[in-house]
Parts: structure tokens; sequence; C-alpha cells
């Protein structure tokens, strides 16, 4: 584990990007559950607006990398169920919307070719799927007989459907250095991992990419095989965390204001001292910094985040070591 670790824990700052369909409302990530909004509505709504024409990756990865970011981790569906690449196992993708292709393969491609590492985001929940639970975060979780609904759920469709996808991931963009799972909790059923089949999609992950990292949002803390650093959000730990008794690797994810996706009107950004003060505090207490830009539906980073991040690659230019 330490050698396949040996990149992140040397590495320490990423960038995080959050870019799906909910960039288009550009009112947070989480606005199809906020708003319960179902989830044909919700393709109606945005579905044929997402149109990235200003997409460039290799832009993205110019700013990472003049901010001293060495690793990129991006959403390659968020919980809205949306896929930025072209599955086989979903007609919900970017291939379908005017985008008119897989947006992944060329943002894997701008990485590599930059030399920074690469992270799939992949999340657990899915607002989309048909045999998704309807659980206490779902959008239709205040319908009238959402428990009738749920009789005609299969999760066991829905587990093979998260393997077919993770192993297209894992399977089609070359080496994937780590996997960012999001995240397992218990559902209406109460059993958190075995709704996911964690342990299925760990096992399947480390047989396709054996030195694959991945977090510990699978809910499989009580196993030490089962995670390779802990994810605390939005928050840095007073000290080095510690599991039984021993110091682990801890990486911080942080927004530069509230919401991880797009959001317009939202006007709470951190001062440029804020951000650099966090990542200091953070290598200084032995973690990795993940810090994140959530791009517009037109694929570009928002001014306001091209500024942070100018903002960091100077205060970095001055103090770096040669
Ligand atoms: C959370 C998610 O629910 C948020 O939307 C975001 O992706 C964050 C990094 O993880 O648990």
């Amino acid at each position: 584990k330490e050698e396949r670790m040996g990149w992140w824990l040397h590495d320490r700052f990423g960038m995080f990007i959050h870019w799906g369909l909910y960039s288009v409302p550009a009112r947070h990530e989480w606005v199809q559950s906020r708003e319960r909004i179902p989830a044909n509505t919700y393709k109606d709504n945005y579905f044929d607006l997402f149109d990235p024409d200003l997409y460039d990756p290799k832009e993205w990865v110019t700013y990472a990398k003049a901010a001293g970011m060495k690793y990129v981790v991006i959403t390659t569906r968020h919980h809205e169920g949306f896929s930025l690449w072209d599955t086989e196992f979903s007609a919900f993708k970017a291939s379908n919307t005017p985008a008119k292709r897989d947006l992944l393969k060329p943002f894997v491609d701008a990485c590599r070719e930059g030399g920074l590492k690469v992270g799939f985001y992949f999340s657990l929940i899915d607002w989309h799927h048909p045999d998704f639970t309807i659980d206490r975060l779902h959008p239709l979780r205040d319908v009238e007989g959402a428990d009738t609904l749920n009789h005609e759920k299969d999760m066991n469709r829905f587990r093979l459907f998260l393997k077919n996808q993770l192993t297209e991931l894992l399977t089609n963009y070359g080496k994937i250095d780590l996997l960012f799972f999001d995240y397992s909790y218990p559902g209406k059923r109460g059993k958190g991992h075995s709704d996911w089949d964690s342990e299925g999609l760990l096992k399947l992950a480390r047989t396709l990419q054996p030195q694959i990292l991945v977090n510990d949002r699978l809910d499989l803390h009580d196993k030490p095989w089962g995670w390779d650093y802990v994810t605390p959000e939005q928050f840095i730990p007073v000290a080095w965390p510690e599991r039984n008794g021993s110091k682990v690797p801890w990486e911080t994810c942080q927004t530069f204001s509230g919401s991880w996706g797009y959001h317009r009107d939202e006007h709470t950004w951190k001062s440029d001292h804020q951000i650099i003060s966090m990542l200091v505090e953070v290598v200084s207490k032995g973690g990795n910094l993940l810090l994140n830009v959530g791009p517009t539906s037109r694929g570009e980073f928002d001014a306001r985040a091209i500024e942070k991040l100018t903002a960091v690659g100077r205060w970095m230019r001055y103090n770096q070591q040669a």
C-alpha cells in the first residue's frame, strides 16, 4: 500500500472538478434533490441545453498546473446519474446532448499530456436510474406512493449497472490513478455498503487497475483494505487523523465557495489569503488538499475560479523549492 501511495503522498495538491448537467441550472449540484425534481423533468429541462462549446481540457490542465496542482479528480458521474463519457449502459450521457461526444476521453488525454495524475469520481447514488431506491435523499422522497414505487425497483440491476459502468471507466481510458467513490450511507433498506456492493466494486477496481488508490467512502471503514485514505470534506482536522491508533493518509476536499457544481449566483467565495492559508495548514498537518472547480455548462472555468487559481500559482512561484 505504501508503495502504491507514493505519488499521492508526495504530490499533496490536486484539483477536483465537478462537471455535469447541474452546471446548466447553475445553482448547486444537488439541485435535483433539493428542489425535488423528477428525473424526466430534470432531463427535459436541462439535457438539450448542455452544449459545452468552449470546452478545452488542455486549458483546464494549464490552470491546474499553473496553480501547482499535480493530480485532477473529475466527476465521471455525479448523483444526478448523468455520465460524461459515452457509456453503453445509459442514454443519459454527454454524447446524447448537444455536446455529441465523449467528454472524458479528451480530458484524460489532456491530463496525461500535461503530466497530471488522473482520478475518477464515481457516484454510488443515482437519481436517474429507475432501479435506484427512493431513499431519504432522493428527489421523489416526498411523493405519495414512493414506497409502492420502491417495490418495483431492483437494486440488483442497479448494482450490475454500477459494475458495468466502472468496468468501462477502468478499461477504456488507460491507466487511472485514483477512484473517489461518493458516497455510501444507509439507504432505505438500511444496509449501506451492501446496497451498492461496495466490496464487489472495490474488488473489480483493484482487479482492473491493481495500482489504483481508493478513497474511504464505500462504507468499508472497519476493513483496512477497504480504503487508502480518508476524506474530511470542507474542514481541516485539528490534528493528523488516526484510525486504530495510527496516523492515516488524509485529504480534505474544499470548494472556493459553497457549492461543488457551478453556482452562478453564489457570492461566498473564499479570499486568496484563506485558500493559501488552507493549503499551508493542510500540508503542515501531513494532508492533501483537493481544491474544487465547477466549470460552466459551456465548459469553461468561471473567471472567479481562474482568479483564485492564479493567486495560488503566484504564491507557489515564490515559495516552491528549487
Ligand atoms: C459529497 C457530495 O454529495 C457532494 O455533492 C460533493 O460531490 C462532495 C465532494 O461529496 O458527499
